[in-house]
């Protein structure tokens, strides 16, 4: 009797297990799971610390990451490539999801850019441009600096009617945002406004601030403008200016970015126009972002909207500028 009931209890065992839905096999290929924010380990090695425009930029990506719940892999360059280079090389090692480079110059990537390729993890250039072939990177993301450089153009057209001498403070040399700037800007300037010269002061104003001495020195009593290709080596030369005695309005001046400071040159009566360049691009950046890990379509190259700011609104945007 008991050796029947066990046999009976084993029997009924059998088929309970027989009949149990089947565990997953271990092999079985993983369903393709839709990538969150969450999910994503996002690498940017900045370029640096440089200006007003590159804090902004920072923030956005840093209060971004953080608000989407994205790991940011962030690191500052100092302007320099070599530094840029070994801090996408790490994040490849790392395993990224996706690089975003801000690139300090625009020649010199195409090694880095087959590593990341070769280790299938997308680039997105972020900001300004690299001249590598568009097949070696994702997409671009930032502003047209040729169409900056030809705002900035028609603005001393209308500032200096019958012509007149100026002066370039440029950026950076090789950045795609001093290239494209100083070209959009050649191309729509009036002929009879001479550039008498051109230097770099690295996008800072401590660079900024000597080399308007220097061009004071040189051209003195010729000048009738000066053309800056940002905000912080407007703020540096106008130390310049100041110490040599010249007054707000004596001469012409044009800018590029649209910063608090460039604002408070246009209020205090020497900035003549701000040339919009947006630094925020931490939302877009990430969005695109998650669509490469996602496998969506994306858009190649994203430019953003912008325009010129004026004396006569300065005042009254301030306190909206967040930047
Ligand atoms: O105009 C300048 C910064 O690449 C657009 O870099 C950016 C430029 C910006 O240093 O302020």
């Amino acid at each position: 009797m008991i050796k029947k009931i066990a046999f009976l209890i084993v029997l009924a065992t059998m088929i309970l297990a027989a009949c149990a839905p089947a565990a997953p096999a271990a092999t079985a290929a993983p369903q393709s799971k839709v990538a969150t924010y969450a999910d994503m380990t996002l690498c940017y090695p900045q370029l640096g610390a440089e200006s007003d425009w590159r804090t902004a930029n920072t923030a956005s990506f840093k209060e971004t990451a953080q608000k989407l719940g994205v790991k940011l892999i962030f690191s500052d360059a100092q302007q320099k490539q070599e530094n840029q280079i070994s801090a996408i090389r790490s994040c490849i090692q790392q395993g990224v999801d996706v690089i975003a480079l801000p690139p300090v110059v625009e020649t010199g990537w195409d090694a880095v850019l087959q590593e990341a390729k070769d280790a299938n993890i997308p680039v997105i250039i972020v900001d300004r441009s690299v001249s590598a072939d568009p097949s070696m990177y994702a997409a671009h993301i930032g502003s047209d600096m040729e169409i900056e450089g030809k705002r900035s153009a028609e603005e001393f057209n209308k500032l200096l009617p019958n012509g007149g001498n100026i002066l370039e403070l440029s950026g950076t040399t090789g950045s795609g945002a001093a290239v494209g700037r100083a070209k959009g800007f050649r191309e729509a300037l009036n002929p009879n406004i001479k550039i008498l010269d051109s230097q770099t002061g690295n996008f800072t104003r401590a660079e900024g601030k000597p080399v308007m001495e220097a061009f004071l020195k040189k051209y003195e009593g010729q000048i009738d403008g000066v053309f800056f290709h940002n905000d912080d080596m407007a703020i540096g030369a106008v130390e310049a200016i100041k110490a040599a005695g010249i007054k707000p309005g004596d001469l012409k001046m044009v800018s590029i970015d649209g910063t608090r400071g460039g604002f408070q040159l246009m209020i205090d009566g020497w900035l003549n126009a701000d040339v919009e360049c947006n630094p925020l691009l931490g939302p877009q950046t990430m969005d695109l972002a998650l669509k490469l890990m996602n496998k969506e379509a994306i858009t190649k190259e994203v430019l953003t909207n912008e325009s010129v700011f004026y004396p006569d609104k300065a005042a009254e945007l301030l306190p909206s500028r967040q930047y």
